[in-house]
């Protein structure tokens, strides 16, 4: 299986941690799954208290980098998640490398780590294999990755 080798992260590495999680509301069903299990892991498997995470959504994958310069300074980390599909996007490449530079310039302009969860894929069922529908799901390795971020200071 493909995926990243994971920090030694425990149950209660994210106790002291606030994070904002943004979402698009395209591929709607995708996303909402997505956010179901990055949520789960915060909490269950990092102990990030629901007190200390706040979950926003915009209405597409174009709007994260936006949204996200509104809000970061308030957080210790952030994760943009969205579903961008070639086959249902005419301008696909655009939004893609467009929203990836917009994520990238705001952390480093904020210093405030941005994790990357937007999935550019081709079709739908590629989407659904990254979002754990029919495959593995990546949600997790977001949650890991924005708890190592935030700590790592
Ligand atoms: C317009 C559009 C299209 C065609 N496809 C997607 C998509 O697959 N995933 C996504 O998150 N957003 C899509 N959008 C919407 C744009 O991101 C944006 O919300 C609108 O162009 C309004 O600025």
């Amino acid at each position: 299986m493909k995926g990243p080798e994971l920090a030694e992260l425990s149950k209660t590495s994210g106790q002291n941690i606030k994070v904002l999680i943004v979402h698009a509301r395209w591929n709607a069903y995708i996303i909402k799954r997505l956010v179901e299990s990055t949520t789960a892991s915060l909490l269950q498997r990092y102990g990030v208290q629901e007190a200390n995470l706040t979950i926003r959504s915009v209405p597409g994958s174009w709007e994260l980098p936006m949204a996200l310069k509104q809000d970061i300074q308030n957080y210790d980390v952030a994760i943009a998640i969205g579903v961008l599909i070639k086959g249902e996007t005419m301008h696909f490449e655009y939004i893609s490398q467009n929203v990836s530079a917009g994520l990238m310039q705001i952390q480093l302009e904020s210093g405030k780590p941005v994790i990357f969860g937007v999935l550019t894929v081709l079709t739908q069922e590629q989407a659904e294999q990254r979002a754990g529908i029919h495959g593995r799901d990546h949600a997790p390795d977001w949650a890991a990755a924005a708890v190592e971020m935030a700590i790592a200071k």
